[in-house]
């Protein structure tokens, strides 16, 4: 492999191009007009424009992109996430251009694509599934049967959904029917694709995942979990790993069983497989995400693997060339993601140039970004302009690196999820690690960042956990035990 198109913008695209040039691979930008200036296009030894700003004029165009490939003289195509990441229909596309997918197969990724196809075909593999239907819904009757069976509230999902999109919560007998024709109108609205099917509803999971890596020789491996519970809207925005509630005993069942999603689909490449988690630590299979994630810096940082690397190594039909028992989690890392939202105000996207950026640096800091100080931030596009990753032998000085560094963070010109980032770190319950998918709900209010820049200094915020909470006494119970909290964490 000696030259590679990097079919994404942004930190992603950088990411991936800095461990190319490491490995002596050329690397091939495309950009849409918006991005003329952008970072992945100065970064690349090649920029081609593939259109106007909208991805789907764009950073979409699956056809457009394999030319660019062609004429180039590139041998492979990396897809980052988002866009084109999971597209089985792209990956079979480049690979009867004689180009390679790096990634995982069409097959693998079809099977994943959908939800009910992915809980069939784990389902003679020993992964544990929430208990619910393997099938589209087609009989009314015979499913609201098996809703009964299970109890409610039961949970409709559309099977060509994911992340979020096409559940609705059942909560009797009554609002059965009604609810699965709406879900099943909505979902054909959305994906084209009515199949709905049921599972018993898991109240405030833990959303746990696990990295896997495969090879095409058959060998996979688990790199452990990333705990991402911290969401919004299904927009996750602190991300972790290890998890803190994981024993090993469970930590090496999730893994085995993760493991044996990826034989379930003939998996080779970066994968993650996606559990929910309830309060007595059972887990389900909820989906497999074919990609590279997001929030992939942190299980590197605590595996000491460069995930792209590895994706590269494995698109070429290289081995891993280590076993499970080769792996071991070292230290702590957490990821905040630094979006252009406003957290004061219901993070709502928030356009404009950044004024003043400069990013924190020292021991156990990572920085994945693609913005300089000037740039604007571009509309169409995600609104995350950087990750923020801190690492430390322990948790907790993970905990303390990441209030530091987001201290020393300068940015002026946008709101930003910084501010919410420095609320999570100082949090009673995330710092005990005793949170789950409702922590925002629970417990964030747009009022607590008020005191901003008070909470951005780390020295009154160690001493002085309620800054971040109202004085008014509404929070008098949290506030009280964030300081606890913090006292009983400097004795050890
Ligand atoms: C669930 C669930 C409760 N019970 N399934 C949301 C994203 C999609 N991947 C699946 N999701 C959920 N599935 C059952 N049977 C709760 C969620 C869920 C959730 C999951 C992970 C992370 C955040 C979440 C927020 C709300 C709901």
């Amino acid at each position: 492999m000696k030259k590679i198109v990097v079919a994404n913008r942004g930190e992603i695209a950088l990411r991936v191009m800095r461990t190319a040039k490491e490995m002596g691979i050329k690397t091939v930008a495309v950009y849409s007009e918006a991005d003329r200036k952008a970072l992945h296009v100065r970064y690349a030894d090649e920029a081609v424009c593939i259109g106007p700003p909208p991805s789907n004029q764009s950073y979409l165009l699956g056809d457009k992109i394999i030319e660019v490939a062609k004429m180039t003289g590139a041998d492979a195509i990396h897809p980052g996430y988002g866009f084109l990441s999971e597209n089985a229909h792209f990956a079979r596309k480049v690979k009867e251009s004689g180009l390679i997918f790096i990634g995982p197969s069409a097959e693998s990724m079809e099977i994943m694509g959908s939800k009910i196809g992915a809980k069939q075909a784990v389902s003679k593999f020993n992964v544990p599934l929430v208990p619910g239907t393997q099938e589209a819904l087609r009989d009314i009757a015979e499913a609201k049967n098996i809703a009964n069976q299970i109890g409610y509230p039961v949970l409709v999902k559309a099977s060509a959904g994911g992340g979020g999109k096409g559940m609705r919560v059942v909560n009797s007998a009554e609002e059965f029917e009604e609810a699965i024709k709406m879900a099943q109108s909505e979902a054909l609205a959305s994906f084209g694709d009515d199949a709905v099917f049921i599972e018993k509803f898991v109240g405030s999971p833990k959303h746990i995942e696990i990295q896997l890596l495969g090879d095409q020789h058959g060998n996979v491996v688990y790199l452990f979990e990333r705990e991402c519970s911290i969401q919004r809207r299904h927009q996750k925005l602190v991300e972790e790993a290890p998890s803190s509630c994981l024993t090993p005993e469970i930590r090496k069942k999730m893994g085995e069983a993760a493991v044996n999603v990826a034989k379930a689909s003939n998996y080779f490449g970066a994968g993650t497989v996606e559990f929910l988690v309830d309060e007595k630590l059972n887990f389900y299979f909820l989906e497999m995400n074919t990609r590279l994630q997001v929030e992939h810096p942190v299980t590197e940082q605590i595996v000491g693997l460069d995930l792209v690397k590895e994706q590269i190594r494995i698109a070429k039909g290289e081995e891993l060339g280590y076993t499970q028992d080769d792996l071991k989690i070292h230290g702590h890392a957490i990821e905040l993601r630094v979006c252009a939202e406003d957290p004061m105000n219901n993070f709502l996207p928030d356009i404009g140039k950044l004024l003043t950026y400069k990013t924190p640096q020292g021991y156990g800091v990572r920085v994945d970004d693609s913005f300089e100080e000037g740039m604007e931030i571009p509309i169409q596009y995600d609104p995350m302009i950087a990750k923020l990753i801190t690492f430390g032998a322990t948790r907790e000085e993970a905990i303390k690196r990441m209030i530091r560094a987001i201290s020393d963070y300068k940015i002026s010109g946008i709101e930003t999820t910084l501010s919410f980032g420095n609320f999570v770190m100082h949090h009673d319950a995330y710092v005990k690690g005793d949170f789950d998918t409702k922590f925002i709900e629970k417990y964030f209010q747009p009022e607590m960042l008020q005191n901003k820049a008070a909470s951005l200094e780390p020295v009154a915020a160690f001493s002085a956990g309620n800054l971040f909470f109202k004085q008014d006494g509404a929070k008098q119970d949290v506030k009280q035990s964030t300081q606890t909290n913090w006292q009983l964490k400097r004795k050890n």
